[in-house]
């Protein structure tokens, strides 16, 4: 479904719902991440962008004191009143409007009716949740004159992430989702949350995304793992040099030092984070070149990582970059998000597109018996009004 189809289907069916047009349309995009993947909570740098796949939300003001949430996708839908007590429930996806309501609770004097969709596939790694959050809450800051920025909106959209979904992200989701840019990806410090934006241009060479379709039930309780392996790694780095700040200003020296110290998992998470932020670094310059065999392997090197030492991969995604790596045409390949499912992010020449789509997706088939769903995105604006 493109995106205007994807707009008039939210608003024939808020129109069914509600017998009127919606006053507004929310549109609220998905992300990728070239690389700087588990960086954000580690005060690195990561470089994501957002894409022409979105979370559509049709949305009114009533002027009752209801809220009434319908979910096209899920075929459900919730109601709740603004003055209801707000706490976390079992459905999952009312959680995200959950968790962004309370933090304006007290702002909000009159009902609203939301229906949504969304082409932002769930479970794939590229952040529709976030899409979720940032989108719900721009269609709020409107109607309820809450005056945010959307560094506010990308940091209420983290903490309902926290307090209500139970994920302790960084921010580079939501970061992306609200400041999107079209044709340009967002270089962001995520210790100052300072940005800038670079051309998405790969030259004769395009991005091409490659969904496992399978989504790993450790995706929260390891990605909370992780987080809390890399404090313990930061935590014995700054015991032996106080000065280190955060693992920005760690040494791959300091972490081979504290081998032993840290033990081999905590070990492995601080060498992967380290190495992590200096392939960032190292990547921007090369787009900055144009080289792109260098920003290819770079991005191979990060899939290594992630696999062995961060060990978020698993085997269909290992799959598909080991054998993605052998066609022709392309430079580099790895998994892209949270990881333990999702989809692969793949750097290769315009040309081998079909080719590769064609090959990986027989091959898939045959190893795990699933379908490859590939996507060719473009990088677009973040959360917006649909003219
Ligand atoms: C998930 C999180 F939500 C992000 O904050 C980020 O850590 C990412 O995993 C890994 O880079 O998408």
């Amino acid at each position: 479904m493109n995106t205007q189809e994807l707009v008039a289907l939210c608003k024939e069916e808020f129109n069914a719902a509600f017998g009127e047009n919606p006053q507004k349309i929310v549109l609220s995009p998905g992300r990728i991440n070239i690389i700087g993947e588990h960086i954000d909570y580690n005060h690195g740098f990561v470089l994501p962008a957002a894409i022409d796949k979105y979370v559509c939300f049709a949305i009114s003001k009533n002027d009752t004191k209801d809220c009434h949430i319908i979910s096209l996708d899920l075929n459900d839908e919730y109601q709740f009143n603004i003055h209801d007590k707000i706490e976390p429930i079992t459905k999952n996806w009312v959680n995200y409007f959950l968790g962004v309501f309370s933090q304006v609770q007290d702002k909000i004097d009159s009902g609203f009716d939301i229906v949504f969709s969304s082409t932002v596939p769930i479970g794939a790694g590229l952040s529709s949740s976030a899409a979720l959050e940032c989108g719900f809450l721009f269609g709020l800051n409107h109607f309820f004159d809450l005056d945010l920025n959307k560094e506010q909106i990308a940091k209420m959209g983290q903490k309902a992430e926290h307090t209500f979904a139970g994920v302790n992200c960084g921010i580079m989701d939501q970061f992306a989702s609200v400041f999107g840019k079209e044709n340009h990806v967002i270089f962001l410090d995520c210790d100052t949350l300072d940005y800038q934006y670079a051309p998405a241009d790969f030259g004769d060479y395009t991005l091409l995304l490659l969904n496992t379709n399978v989504k790993h039930n450790l995706q929260t309780s390891e990605y909370n793992n992780r987080r809390k392996e890399c404090e313990a790694g930061i935590a014995l780095i700054q015991n032996k040099h106080p000065e280190v700040k955060n693992f920005r200003e760690a040494t791959m020296e300091m972490v081979e030092d504290l081998k032993e110290e840290m033990g081999d998992v905590v070990y492995r998470r601080s060498k992967f984070v380290v190495g992590e932020i200096s392939r960032i670094q190292e990547l921007v310059k090369s787009l900055e070149k144009n080289d792109f065999e260098n920003v290819g392997k770079l991005m191979t090197a990060t899939h290594y990582g992630l696999s062995r030492d961060y060990e978020v991969s698993c085997d269909e995604l290992d799959f598909l970059v080991d054998n993605v790596l052998l066609e022709e045409g392309v430079l580099g390949a790895r998994v892209m998000g949270g990881g333990f499912g999702g989809c692969t992010i793949n750097l290769l020449k315009k040309t081998e597109v079909e080719n590769v789509i064609e090959k990986l997706s027989k091959a898939y088939q045959e190893k795990f018996g699933i379908s490859l769903t590939p996507y060719q995105v473009s990088v677009s604006e973040g959360t917006h009004f649909y003219a």
